[in-house]
């Protein structure tokens, strides 16, 4: 009933936002909708005939790459030249998705200087394609916090929602744009949302992502939604082939506190079984190879999708003690998934400038 609600007070906004977009005035006219501001701004720009590429972030994850697919898609059916682009090779995610749904990977953009840009899935130049500072950006669609370091050479279309993924946005793009959404399509943007979302679990999940995944389901024709998430994450997390410190450093960044420097990083496991197989692994690794990371504490969150907790494991002297008195865990080290990393770094730093301070 809550849902509901919310879902029903979601939907007065965006259409008060329609509302807003059809009344604004330009060029005199006094209904545009915002496509007719779009090609009014590109024909001022005398780049009808020249394509625009819609791509997503570096290291592209399944919401940027399905996305800019998405999104490209639904601008050449408003006749606009746009093509899908990526900045790096896609994930194992990425690979399941466009093949289950049939849809070709896009080429990789090696640099935007002098090409027609539009963004999504990010709004900071650090995460995107190269020379992205002497591209002309058309547009942004987004889902994440302001960092403000992009520049534009025109006033540009910017739509930004504090939601789960940015496909929701681009799925909302199309009911405005009056623009079916096929099968293909919409089993891209719904796979993008369960990804972003871990499944419609995350913090960042709105009752918004959840009714258009609902809706995208449908349309995609898949009957199981958590078989099918579990699937896809079955891909994402297959270490086989891959040694202890490839895992390792996957997805690895370090931070310096209390005079010491300490790695960080994360590994995600399908289920309680895959996630002690993988933690043994790591276990071992570590009483060999500890000294040869080049860091004085390890910790690595090792994420178990199904049951949607987390286990930490910390190597380096003391580095158990500091991780359970920085986040109040117990022994087990166990803590909820959705605890961010940054969080939790924060909270291991703090934690180790007051041992330091003692
Ligand atoms: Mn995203």
């Amino acid at each position: 009933m809550k849902a509901l609600k919310f879902f029903l007070r979601m939907w007065g906004f965006i259409v008060g936002m329609l509302l807003t977009f059809a009344a604004l005035p330009v060029g005199g006219e006094c209904r545009a909708q915002p496509d007719d501001i779009r090609s009014a701004l590109i024909e001022e720009l005398g780049e009808v005939e020249k394509t625009t590429y819609v791509i997503g972030h570096t290291c592209p994850d399944s919401d940027t790459v399905c996305s800019a697919i998405a999104y490209a898609n639904l601008k050449r059916q408003q006749n606009f030249k746009c093509e899908p682009r990526i900045s790096g090779a896609l994930n194992r995610e990425s690979e399941f998705i466009l093949k289950y749904f049939d849809v070709p990977t896009p080429p990789i953009l090696e640099s935007a200087v002098g090409e027609n840009i539009i963004l999504v899935d990010h709004n900071v130049s650090s995460q995107a394609v190269s020379g992205i500072d002497e591209a002309n950006i058309l547009e942004i669609v987004d889902h994440h916090n302001l960092f403000g370091d992009i520049k534009s050479n025109s006033p540009v279309f910017y739509l930004r929602m504090p939601v789960g993924c940015t496909a929701t946005i681009v799925s909302m793009c199309y009911r405005h744009g009056n623009v079916a959404v096929d099968k293909k399509m919409a089993g891209l943007m719904f796979a993008a949302i369960l990804s972003d979302t871990d499944n419609l679990r995350s913090a960042t999940t709105t009752n918004l992502d959840i009714a258009t995944a609902d809706e995208l389901q449908k349309l995609a024709e898949v009957d199981d939604r958590t078989k099918f998430f579990l699937d896809m994450e079955r891909e994402f997390t297959d270490y086989s082939g891959m040694t202890e410190r490839e895992i390792i450093f996957t997805d690895f960044k370090t931070f310096d506190a209390g005079g010491l420097k300490c790695g960080y990083s994360t590994v995600a496991t399908l289920d309680s079984e895959s996630r002690d197989e993988i933690s043994a692994r790591l276990d071992n690794f570590m009483a060999e190879n500890f000294s040869s990371t080049g860091v004085d504490m390890f910790f690595v969150k090792v994420h178990e999708i199904e049951n949607y907790t987390a286990k930490m494991l910390a190597f380096g002297n003391n580095a158990r003690e500091i991780l359970s008195a920085a986040l109040n865990l117990s022994d087990d080290l166990f803590l909820p998934l959705n605890v961010p990393n940054k969080k939790i770094a924060r909270a291991i730093s703090a934690t180790l400038e007051t041992s330091r301070a003692a």
